[in-house]
């Protein structure tokens, strides 16, 4: 019988099949490990977490899969307000007592868990070319912060953050003590996050201005947006605040603060009819007020083609924690007075120089982010110094002229 090609021939062919296939298994081996350590990052609670061999796996690997199998999937989804039993409502009940919020419950629910969107209706119909927006440079300070609050944070930016506009997250911890988030959380973010997520330690304890203004100076997007590291942030939350600062460069922004529960981590808002901005109060404090007729009046005057439920409103002040500026405007006017310590005062007194070197300060209605608001501060201050007090003063001296005396009649004790 004869067979095609020679002897020599027909081995070389059998050679080059063989060859073939080990070619071909070795790419669909590798191509299966790359997917599932992708996959294991982008979901992080999903089944692929291996508990067969925890022993065999590196010390922080082990804590952070010990982390991702104590979360029940679905749990707390669309912001549900969620009861522990048994010994973890204790223990929560003991958290909540402790850090004014229940740590014990964090640990439950996803890092990727869902909100409600509390928009407008009207924001979906609003397109924005994505490709055309300025860059954000997400900066989120911390102290002592719940692990998983934080982490649960960044995962939450990243999940609402078009990639074309996220330029980065910048983290930075103001020396904290908790162990939590020295090692295991290098490792989460060398292993779980995008590389355009980055960790800055601070030596020692700087103080909120201080650690934010550190965070400003290590950003490169064209708009800073500080962020409170317990926060979960509405879908398209960073679209509109991108596109009013291109529109207003000197426009400084607050999206609407939705509460999250710090007991029952139950998301609520007062619905899209209403919402209320910053004010003051005599004595040096920050409170929510009420949007003025005069304001709805210029609304009105000023962005006639849009409903003025939408429209970005004066607001006199801000809370704080959570803010957009472009950055070259930040530098220009001055960014934070640096002098000043701790936590406090820092939000009224950066609201009074917007204000007075040409800027506005304006809520953004379809920008929406839940906060966690706690009962009590968890941390105490350097020295146990009243640092808001002190700032307010300084804030005061400086942007209050003659009303200053306003000022110091409602505190004497500032004098
Ligand atoms: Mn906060």
């Amino acid at each position: 019988m004869r067979i095609r090609g020679s002897p020599f021939g027909r081995s070389l062919y059998q050679k080059l099949l063989l060859l073939t296939v080990i070619a071909i298994s070795f790419i669909f081996y590798f191509k299966f490990i790359k997917f599932s350590s992708e996959h294991l990052n982008a979901n992080p609670e999903s089944n692929l977490v291996d508990v067969s061999d925890l022993d065999s796996l590196n010390p922080l690997e082990k804590l952070i899969r010990a982390d991702l199998l104590k979360q029940e999937r679905g749990l707390g989804d669309r912001g549900k307000s969620v009861a522990l039993v048994g010994a973890s409502k204790t223990k929560g009940d003991e958290d909540v007592k402790r850090i004014a919020l229940n740590e014990e419950l964090s640990e439950h629910l996803s890092y990727n868990r869902t909100v409600p969107d509390a928009r407008n209706p009207q924001c979906r119909n609003i397109h924005y070319d994505l490709n055309d927006l300025p860059t954000a440079s997400v900066i989120i300070i911390f102290y002592n912060e719940p692990y998983s609050v934080l982490v649960r944070t960044v995962h939450s930016v990243l999940n609402t953050g078009d990639t074309r506009i996220l330029k980065e997250v910048i983290l930075v911890d103001d020396a904290s003590v908790n162990v939590e988030l020295k090692d295991k959380l290098d490792y989460y973010i060398e292993t779980r996050f995008p590389k355009n997520v980055r960790l800055i330690r601070l030596k020692s304890r700087l103080g909120l201005i201080r650690a934010r203004l550190a965070g400003a100076r290590a950003a490169r997007g064209d708009v800073l947006l500080f962020l409170d590291a317990h926060c979960e942030c509405v879908e398209k939350w960073l679209e509109p605040l991108l596109a009013r600062i291109k529109e207003s460069r000197t426009s400084v922004l607050v999206p609407i603060i939705d509460v999250i529960d710090a007991k029952d981590f139950h998301y609520s808002s007062n619905g899209y009819s209403t919402f209320q901005v910053g004010g003051f109060s005599w004595s040096g404090h920050f409170d929510w007020i009420d949007i003025s007729a005069r304001e709805r009046d210029r609304q009105a005057r000023e962005c006639p083609e849009k409903n003025v439920d939408v429209c970005p409103t004066y607001s006199p002040t801000m809370a704080g924690g959570l803010f957009a500026i472009n950055r070259e405007y930040f530098w220009e006017i001055g960014s934070y007075d640096e002098q000043m310590d701790g936590w406090g005062g820092e939000n009224l007194e950066i609201s009074f120089r917007v204000w007075q070197c040409g800027g506005t300060i304006e809520t953004i209605p379809c920008s929406r982010v839940g906060h966690i608001f706690r009962d009590f501060h968890p941390y105490s201050f350097p020295d146990n110094r009243d640092t808001h007090g002190i700032n307010t003063v300084r804030m005061a001296l400086v942007w209050m002229d003659e009303y200053i005396n306003l000022f110091f009649m409602n505190r004497p004790d500032l004098k």
